[in-house]
């Protein structure tokens, strides 16, 4: 599921050159789940969290199932979403090439807080055009909300042309779900640089 701009296949994409790691911030709602995918990507096992107060930050190297790039370096942020940190969000986001922004597909009653906050963030001029994996997260659980739910309660349509985004289903419990969507996130990102590089020299 996405806009236009996220279904080319990663195969056609170039490569980032080795050394040059993607700064991703990984955002939501509170007891979202961002720690435990953080965690779940950084050691591939599933680590107990507790609601973060500041920030936790690791470098991972995402293995890329397609096309020629073979893995990408990853420089991961992962923000706490308690309402008094997310003013902190946009110091984060700043040289952001990609977000992820976790939703707990249960909590249904904070949905529209989530969706508020989603385009809040990606609407800031720093953030306009940045790729967005929204990550509904907890499809282990049965309350979980299906996947078309997710997308219209988030308003996922009302992002804008400009936004690129994808949404995966995922369980971070088990890591069910990150890897192809980190990989649909690789891909709008090449792509945007791409774009950017093409304007660059038009100009
Ligand atoms: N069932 C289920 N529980 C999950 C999943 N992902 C995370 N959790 C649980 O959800 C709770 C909150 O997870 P965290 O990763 O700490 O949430 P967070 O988004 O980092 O929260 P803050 O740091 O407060 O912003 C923990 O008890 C996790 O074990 C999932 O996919 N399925
Ligand atoms: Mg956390």
């Amino acid at each position: 599921m996405g806009n236009g701009l996220s279904e080319r296949r990663v195969s056609v994409l170039p490569c980032l050159p080795s050394f040059q790691a993607l700064h991703l911030v990984i955002l939501g709602l509170d007891c979202a789940g961002k720690t435990t995918v953080l965690y779940r990507l950084r050691f591939n096992e599933f680590v107990n969290t507790v609601p973060t107060k500041g920030f936790n930050t690791e470098r991972v190297r995402l293995p890329l199932g397609t096309g020629r790039c073979r893995s990408a370096a990853c420089h991961f942020w992962d923000v706490g979403g308690q309402e008094k940190l997310r003013p902190l969000w946009r110091s984060y986001t700043r040289c952001a090439d990609g977000l992820v922004f976790v939703v707990d597909s249960v909590d249904a009653e904070r949905m529209e807080e989530a969706k508020t906050e989603l385009h809040k963030i990606t609407r800031l001029h720093d953030n306009l055009g940045v790729p967005v994996l929204v990550v509904a997260n907890k499809q282990d659980l049965r309350a979980a909300l299906p996947l078309a739910d997710v997308e219209r309660l988030l308003a996922l349509n009302e992002l804008g042309t400009h936004t690129p985004w994808h949404l995966q289903p995922a369980c971070a419990i088990i890591g069910e779900g990150l890897q192809e969507g980190l990989e649909r996130l690789h891909a709008m990102i090449i792509k945007r640089r791409k774009m950017l590089r093409q304007q660059k020299r038009k100009r």
